[in-house]
């Protein structure tokens, strides 16, 4: 198999933590993925998924996967350790909606990346603003969650984990631990994990 990835993307990053987490990652090859690159670059990405968007994995068959939550899943099935996405129950519906709020931070903080990319008289305040809001409004939601108890090491934590290094990565100016103690110890916990650790982006 081989994974369209970049190694700053947030979502590339989350897979490539499941290939760690499953012990997939012998079973993977990373392709570089650059949809916002060189015309070739993009019609790269573009021709194994329609969207141009990474990470896409290109099974044995020919066939591509995305995105990120259908590639996770699809990899969770596949390994042979403790499944991060439990198949029933409760437990598969927090993980769900902890990698769609994981996934969410991912969303608003690369809308707010690539904004800032653009020259300052076309930036929308306004998008700034919303986007900036969601962001501490997830991290809210997680602090008065983390009072009920720890996360469990699934899916939705893998995606969190992801979302939040990617703000300390790009948007260090965004405090998501300003007054969040109990996400803040989660997250620094969990960054000890070695997928994590071995998926860092580049320093650069
Ligand atoms: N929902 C998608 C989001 C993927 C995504 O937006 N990836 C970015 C890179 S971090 C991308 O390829 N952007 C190119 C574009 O939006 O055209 C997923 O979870 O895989």
């Amino acid at each position: 198999m081989r994974l369209l990835s970049s190694p700053t993307s947030p979502y590339a990053r989350k897979v490539r933590m499941v290939l760690i987490e499953t012990g997939l990652s012998d079973a993977v090859t990373l392709a570089p993925g650059a949809p916002m690159g060189s015309a070739a670059e993009a019609a790269a990405v573009r021709s194994v998924n329609p969207l141009g968007k990474i990470p896409a994995l290109v099974l044995d068959s020919g066939e591509a996967l995305y995105d990120s939550p259908v590639i996770c899943e699809y990899l969770d099935q596949l390994g042979t350790g403790p499944r991060l996405l439990p198949a029933e129950g409760a437990g598969r519906w927090t993980a769900l909606r902890r990698q769609a709020l994981g996934d969410g931070i991912a969303d608003a903080a690369f809308n707010l990346v690539m904004e800032h990319r653009r020259p300052a008289e076309q930036r929308s305040a306004e998008w700034l603003g919303r986007w900036t809001e969601a962001v501490h409004n997830a991290a809210a939601a997680l602090e008065d969650e983390l009072e009920a108890g720890a996360f469990a090491v699934d899916l939705g934590a893998v995606a969190l984990a992801a979302a939040l290094g990617y703000l300390d990565f790009r948007l260090p100016q965004i405090d998501w631990r300003a007054g969040r103690p109990r996400l803040s110890a989660w997250f620094a916990d969990f960054s000890q994990r070695a997928s994590f650790a071995e998926t860092a982006p580049p320093r650069s």
